[in-house]
């Protein structure tokens, strides 16, 4: 796989490490900081705990009433995703946010999802009322009536995971939530899609470094990149940006004691173990969709991205490490 590029980088600081995004059609992009952005957040919270900060981070924003959580739509196969994101929700305060899954993407195991069923005293230490995926919606037809639900123009897709739910958003057609069909409710409803995938500079050297949440799912990436409609701008944080933003271990012995169990707490350590500061890949996309403003990071120029398949692609997923999010 190789990316084709018609957008320059541009560095900026955060946190005293140098980042970039990237941005696809920055013109149309605007923000209004006054009113919560209304938040769709569509991640494999399966195989990194990225994704449950981020979530995390996501409900600290909107206790702030910076966003609105309208609903989460996971792109990975675990039976647990369902009950683990209802109690993390729940955990938050907000136990009814709809949670959608998907029936056709990658199945992945997870070393923390198994904190939904941890009982103490016969009752769930985090509690939640998702006992099941099978009693949830398809993340299609969840995104479909959210968006169907909201102003024009007013909804923040944030994918940190597989494209599989958004490309197949795409494809999808008329239904009893709206009669447009996928890409003309997306060019209706939403005003931005913010993604981790990617790598846009070389890592470690590797100009071809192929990222998880592109590697993972190509297809599913390439109809999204491809079907995408032009006028909603798509802003990509790579591979790059999360490495260069590291979550400092130390927060996580100092600032989750308010409560005696804490889920985000206990899932990072379950994933990373205590001596580790996980790269903050999805919630890059998080801050820089919530926080536009806030200049945490600087954008590139507007351009177009396309994914290409090359032979070396699938010789080098065979051998591939799992590295990321
Ligand atoms: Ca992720």
């Amino acid at each position: 796989m190789t990316s084709m590029l018609s957008m320059n980088l541009v560095h900026s600081l955060f946190v005293n490490c140098t980042v970039a995004l990237l941005m696809c059609y920055v013109s149309v992009f605007s923000a209004n900081a006054a009113e919560p952005v209304k938040v769709i957040f569509d991640t494999d919270i399966t195989g990194d705990v990225d994704d449950v900060l981020a979530l995390a981070m996501l409900h600290t924003m909107a206790d702030r009433k910076e966003c609105d959580l309208l609903a989460v739509t996971i792109s990975k196969i675990n039976p647990l995703t369902g009950p683990f994101t209802d109690a993390v929700n729940t955990f938050y305060g907000r136990p009814n946010i709809p949670i959608g899954v998907t029936a056709d993407a990658q199945k992945r195991e997870s070393k923390f999802l198994h904190l939904a069923l941890k009982k103490d005293n016969g009752k769930f230490r985090y509690p939640h009322d998702v006992t099941s995926n099978e009693n949830l919606p398809n993340a299609v037809t969840l995104l479909r009536k959210t968006l169907a639900a909201q102003a024009d123009h007013s909804v923040v897709i944030i994918q940190v995971g597989l494209a599989s739910n958004l490309a197949d958003l795409l494809d999808s057609k008329p239904d009893q939530h709206s009669p447009l069909s996928g890409p003309e409710l997306v060019s209706k409803k939403v005003k931005l899609a913010s993604v981790m995938a990617g790598a846009f500079e070389p890592i470690k050297g590797d100009k071809h470094f192929l990222e998880a949440n592109v590697r993972n799912g190509i297809d599913s990436m390439q109809r999204f990149a491809k079907n995408w409609p032009e006028n909603v701008p798509v802003i990509w944080s790579g591979f790059e940006i999360g490495i260069a933003v590291a979550y400092p271990r130390q927060s996580i012995f100092q600032d989750y004691n308010y409560t005696r169990h804490h889920i985000v707490k206990e899932a990072y350590l379950l994933h990373c173990g205590p001596n580790h500061d996980r790269p903050c890949w999805d919630l890059t996309s998080v801050l820089q969709s919530v926080r536009p403003n806030h200049n945490y990071f600087q954008l590139s120029q507007a351009g177009k991205l396309a994914l290409k398949m090359m032979a070396s692609c699938y010789s080098n997923h065979k051998n591939h490490k799992e590295t990321n999010s």
